[in-house]
């Protein structure tokens, strides 16, 4: 499962980062590279047993001034199968708990600010499920195959999965694919909530992710920080304690130069050239 990497962010403003389980040339043109991750101009790629590189590589976009969204993506095969399991076989209660194991990755990701956006095709199984579920916006195509399958290996889900997928399609849906650890399709995952689009062919879905990311990188940044922030608030509080938060940060953008920028460009009928700040 080792793969390269690279880091390559474009001019648009976005990224996309792979995760193979083949190897790629290492490119020239890479300011960072990766053992196991490709980052850089959409590519087909790879998927998985990187942790580590996977949270340095989006903690070093999201201190990238020239990076506006994150688009996360794997092969056509697979977008993750999840955590190695003839790695994780033989470990013990100790040894996992000791080393705290995998939770850095659920507590990394979470806290990068910038839209991460995931385009899954073929398997997001186990951890590769639940690594989509902690992007902001999932995209798949139709070749996707969702689950969480730790049932079967005599587990549970352990980054996540079992909040965010009864978070978003109720508990009753949730029990039914976590008690069975049966698959369930893209078509599925789009129409359940899971995904915001289903695309029919892989491609289509890679190219969608990467237009909606541009889009995203080419807003104010201050913005949609605050934006992003606000979303995932709702998942944390109540409705009034979410609505008086938003109001709050809504307030806090007057003090922004995006806010001057965009109002005044609305009114001259002029594109906004944001200052992101
Ligand atoms: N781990 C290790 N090897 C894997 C693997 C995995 N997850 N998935 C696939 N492989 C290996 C297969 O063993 C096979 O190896 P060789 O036989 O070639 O040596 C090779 O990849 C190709 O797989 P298949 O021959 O099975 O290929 P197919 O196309 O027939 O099937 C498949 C692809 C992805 C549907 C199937 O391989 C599969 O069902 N894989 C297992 C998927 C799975 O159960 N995933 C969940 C793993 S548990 C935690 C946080 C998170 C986690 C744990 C802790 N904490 C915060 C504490 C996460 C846990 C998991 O993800």
């Amino acid at each position: 499962m080792a793969a390269r990497c690279m880091l390559r962010p474009s001019t648009s403003g976005y990224v996309s980062l792979s995760l193979s389980f083949r190897r790629h040339p290492l490119s020239t043109a890479a300011s960072t590279q990766y053992e196991n991750i490709l980052l850089g101009t959409p590519k087909p790629g790879v998927a998985l047993t990187l942790f580590k590189e996977l949270n340095n590589a989006l903690k070093h976009l999201d201190d990238d001034n020239t990076v506006g969204a994150i688009v996360l993506t794997g092969s056509e095969k697979a977008f993750a199968a999840g955590a190695d399991i003839k790695e994780m076989k033989n470990q013990t209660f100790s040894d996992v708990s000791n080393s705290n194991f995998i939770a850095s990755w659920s507590s990394t990701i979470p806290c990068i600010r910038k839209p991460i956006l995931s385009a899954v095709n073929g398997h997001a199984l186990g951890g590769g499920c639940e690594l989509a579920l902690m992007t902001d916006i999932i995209y798949c195509s139709s070749t996707a195959t969702f689950g969480q399958p730790e049932i079967k290996l005599g587990v549970i889900p352990g980054a996540g999965g079992s909040q965010r997928l009864t978070r978003i399609i109720g508990k009753s849906k949730a029990m039914d694919l976590i008690l069975t650890g049966r698959n369930f399709s893209g078509i599925e995952a789009e129409k359940w909530g899971i995904a915001a689009k289903c695309f029919d062919s892989a491609q289509a879905c890679v190219d969608g992710a990467l237009d909606t990311a541009g889009r995203i990188a080419g807003l104010s940044r201050v913005a949609v920080r605050a934006a992003k922030e606000i979303v995932n608030k709702s998942q944390d509080l109540g409705i009034r304690e979410g609505v008086e938060y938003e109001r709050k940060v809504f307030h806090g953008l007057f003090g922004s130069r995006d806010q001057k920028i965009g109002m005044e460009a609305f009114v001259k009928k002029e594109k906004p050239q944001w200052a992101h700040e």
